[in-house]
């Protein structure tokens, strides 16, 4: 199965960022991108891919380490960005430094597992909103998002989520993403 480990903020942020969203969505060009489902608005921490099942034990193991070694840390949606002309994202503020220390644990956690990890790209901290099909200029909404500053809330959970890849053959269609496991940082309730 498709893995990835991810922060996932809770409703109230997720309906605020969805206000913004609306709003970048009204904006021309707009219609030549295609926006993710809000349902699946996620940080990812560590990108595993494809994971044999046999790994499962051991990986569920060593995250729940990882959650556990690191601290509850405050986090808010905050500005935005775009990788190359193709994704725009929304950024974050607050814990920056223990969010990368947690990508960091998840992603040794998933190696140690034996999890065949790609090389590691410097962590951004980044939610994608939007990706082109074709090339865009994404100055707009970044610039848009520069003043969007989310509700601060602690991030207490480490989670695991299965992507499944439509299967559809439907242009655009969204990966359907489902919670396979989440664990809690170090003092959280
Ligand atoms: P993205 O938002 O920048 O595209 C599920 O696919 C999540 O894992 C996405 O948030 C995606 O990041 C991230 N991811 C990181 N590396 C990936 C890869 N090589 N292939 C697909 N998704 C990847």
């Amino acid at each position: 199965m498709r893995l990835f480990a991810a922060v996932i903020p809770p409703a109230r942020e997720v309906d605020e960022l969805g206000l913004t969203v609306e709003r970048l969505r009204s904006l021309p060009g707009a219609d030549a991108l295609r926006w993710t489902g809000r349902p699946g608005w996620h940080y990812t921490l560590a990108f595993m891919g494809e994971v044999d099942e046999s790994l499962l034990p051991e990986l569920h193991e060593r995250l729940g380490r990882a959650a556990r070694r690191t601290p509850v840390f405050p986090l808010r949606i905050h500005g935005g960005g775009h990788f190359g002309r193709r994704a725009l994202w929304v950024g974050a503020a607050g814990g920056l430094e223990e969010m990368r220390l947690l990508a960091e644990r998840a992603d040794a956690a998933a190696r140690r597992s034996g999890v065949g990890m790609e090389e590691h790209r410097r962590y951004q901290a980044h939610l994608t909103i939007a990706r082109a099909r074709a090339d865009a200029d994404m100055r707009p909404f970044v610039e848009e998002l520069d003043t969007f500053e989310g509700t601060p809330w602690d991030v207490a959970e480490l989670t695991l989520v299965r992507s499944n890849l439509p299967v559809s053959g439907v242009r655009g269609e969204q990966p359907r993403y489902e919670v396979v496991g989440s664990w809690s940082l170090g003092g959280a309730g």
